[in-house]
């Protein structure tokens, strides 16, 4: 058999899988796997360094699957090539409830997949998080053990996402040269011909950002393999523009968008396996192309060994710190780093802004763990994110340095920052203003369905950014963000809870952070020194109690905890007992026990909430009877305390309500 029969037998078994599943689910994408296999099949059966018994191997290259709706590609090649977690059953059950072959790639859920795609540009953008770890981890760790590259398959969807934009330009301006993306450019997307909708010159528009761009006929196997050769030589990121067509194989439906999302049907399927000259039963790969894929997936195991025996030879201390950053295990300093914090923030005492609080924790955890990577949108001095140990901006072509310049682009950066952690190595954090979480948004959901440890640094968290007006001045993004399934969000009060609030971030080794963090000072108000309680764990705590039975119980988180402890002292003046309770994670206090959730709620009679935002999820701790000060609308611009006077949240605003609440 020539080359040419064999590369095209392995490549139809990926189109025959593809059909055959989303055939028996009613339901999925034939068209992408079909039309990208031929470059599949020369990435998976000649290029990628990877070995499928241990999808874990830290030096593995990382495959991407952007166009994540073309899911059963990546199913089809994980069967293929000998993954233990994917069996031709699995393929049978593909989009059925339970298993391991959902709609779209799931990190975690499915072995071999990198990170959960679907939503279109996230998977480029995540590459160039992977990409720049491996920089990165390079840089620290030596070519030895880290020196692999990231390869993508994205389709026109993810190019019109802005997002993209984002990924390309950081990925040129850092010179990923170990980042090779291959661009399905089959002119069709749901609605028909890209004409409809798209008139770039994608060539042009990557290379104007920094990359190599070239064009192949994707159906060309030694064009492909060509492409990928000169790609790796490459001092810049590459794009391979794969010219295909969408289906190939299905003779009647191919290159529509007739085939892009839906099964062919009995009919469609029978002229395909004609057309290829595939006369196997569905889901049955004849024992040459298995061999032949079960061969391909054998191709690294000599790269695997040489480089556990490099990993083996290395010196112990390297090797056991190599060991402990794949792993992510913090350093078991960590709690003494922030012990120390906060001991010596209730001797300097006085009032800060919990940002600063931030960046007083930060100067300590970053000095004691080297995986800890900053970065800022453009936010850097307002983020406080930067620190004497992240001094050094990471930059081509040494790559050694600690910090981002993430550049104006929120939703790269929280993207990339999934790609970071996933890669391994690092904890990534970053920062921008919280009313612009919503630009990361779409990636901050995806790290926490994915489970990966980033941490966002949120500043400038309420209408106390002020003059700056209604535009940067959040209300509705800490509610958006506490709706998000697995996600801790903090907004503490002082800098001993920001510190607590820190530590449970990087604890959180299964799901991602966000700081919501002050802009305007604020007094220390954890000052319960002598104890080692991690108050913030419990999500919510008695600051102070009532002295008397408690006829008012107040809630409040960040900012509002001083102000909440003020009105207790006019309360408790006109004889009013009044206990605070401090709330710096919602998701941490919902989560304890009923009995301890009781007793933090307490039995007073008057509960008021206070917060500098929507009331949106505060029902669910004091329940709907309770009363509230926050925000009900949009905010103002002006300085600070004018702008909290005009929404009456204050501490006189706080007492009347309690007296009125009393009276009634
Ligand atoms: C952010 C986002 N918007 C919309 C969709 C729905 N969607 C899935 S595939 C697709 C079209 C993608 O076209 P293309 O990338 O060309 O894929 P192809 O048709 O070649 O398979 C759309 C709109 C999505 N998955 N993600």
């Amino acid at each position: 058999m020539s080359n040419r029969e064999k590369h095209d037998r392995m490549a139809n078994a990926i189109r025959a899988l593809a059909m055959d599943a989303v055939e028996a689910a009613k339901s999925g994408h034939p068209g992408m796997p079909m039309g990208m296999a031929d470059v599949a099949t020369v990435l998976f059966g000649k290029v990628l360094k990877f070995d499928p018994t241990d999808p874990h191997w830290p030096d593995r290259d990382r495959f991407i699957l952007s166009a994540g709706h073309g899911s059963m590609l990546i199913y089809a090649l994980l069967y293929l090539t000998g993954y233990e977690g994917m069996t031709l059953d699995d393929l049978k059950n593909f989009r059925q409830l339970g298993s391991r072959t959902p709609g779209h790639p799931e990190y975690g859920h499915t072995v071999g997949i990198e990170t959960t795609t679907g939503p279109l540009g996230q998977g480029l953008a995540n590459s160039v998080g992977f990409a720049l770890a491996e920089r990165m981890l390079a840089a620290q760790f030596g070519g030895d053990l880290v020196d692999h590259h990231t390869y993508v398959i994205c389709g026109d969807g993810c190019l019109m996402e802005g997002l993209s934009e984002e990924a390309i330009e950081i990925a040129g301006r850092q010179k990923l040269n170990k980042l090779i993306v291959f661009w399905d450019d089959n002119h069709i997307t749901i609605d028909g011909s890209t004409a409809l909708s798209v008139a770039t010159d994608q060539l042009a528009r990557f290379e104007a950002s920094g990359w190599d761009a070239t064009r192949v006929d994707g159906h060309d196997p030694d064009a492909i393999l060509a492409a990928i050769e000169r790609a790796k030589t490459s001092d810049k990121p590459s794009l391979i523009a794969c010219r295909t067509t969408i289906g190939y194989g299905a003779p009647n439906k191919g290159g529509t968008n007739g085939v892009h999302g839906a099964p062919l049907g009995a009919a469609e399927i029978a002229a395909a396996r004609a057309f290829l000259n595939w006369e196997y039963e569905p889901f049955v790969i004849p024992s040459d192309v298995l061999d032949a894929w079960r061969l391909a997936g054998l191709r690294s195991r000599q790269a695997h060994k040489a480089w556990l025996e490099r990993l083996k030879a290395a010196d112990l201390e390297k090797r056991g710190e190599f060991e402990r950053r794949v792993r992510g295990d913090l350093p078991s300093r960590t709690s003494d780093v922030v012990a120390g914090v906060i001991a010596k923030a209730r001797a300097d005492g006085g009032a800060v802004a919990t940002r600063k609080s931030s960046e007083i924790v930060l100067e300590a955890l970053t000095a004691a763990l080297p995986e800890m990577l900053g970065g800022s949108a453009d936010l850097t001095h307002s983020n406080n994110t930067k620190t004497k140990a992240t001094s050094v901006y990471v930059e081509p072509p040494k790559y050694d340095g600690r910090y981002m310049n993430w550049g104006i682009r929120e939703h790269g950066m929280a993207a990339a920052m999934n790609g970071i952690a996933l890669h391994g190595g690092f904890i990534p954090y970053g920062g921008t203003f919280l009313v612009f979480s919503d630009y990361c948004r779409p990636s901050i959901r995806l790290a926490a369905l994915m489970g990966v440890r980033v941490v966002y640094v949120f500043t400038h968290d309420s209408i106390g950014v002020g003059e700056d007006g209604p535009t940067h001045q959040p209300v509705e993004q800490i509610a958006a963000l506490r709706a998000i399934p697995n996600l801790l969000v903090f907004r503490p009060c002082d800098t001993v809870e920001t510190a607590e609030a820190w530590k449970l971030a990087l604890e959180h080794k299964t799901g991602p952070s966000v700081l919501a963090l002050t802009r305007q000072n604020l007094p220390l108000l954890r000052t319960d020194a002598g104890t080692e309680r991690c108050l913030t764990a419990r999500g919510a705590y008695e600051l102070v109690a009532a002295s008397g039975e408690a006829k008012v119980s107040l809630f409040a988180s960040g900012s509002e905890v001083s102000l909440a402890m003020a009105a207790r002292e006019q309360l408790q003046a006109q004889g009013v007992p009044t206990r605070v309770v401090s709330v710096p994670s919602f998701e941490l206090f919902l989560n304890q026990p009923d009995e301890s959730r009781k007793q933090v709620v307490g039995k007073a009679p008057v509960k008021i909430a206070i917060e500098a935002a929507i009331r949106q999820g505060w029902d669910a701790i004091v329940g709907s009877d309770a009363a509230f000060v926050g925000m009900h609308g949009f905010g103002a611009s002006g300085p600070a305390p004018e702008v909290f006077a005009h929404f009456g949240i204050t501490v006189e605003g706080v007492v009347a309500t309690a007296l009125s609440r009393l009276k009634s």
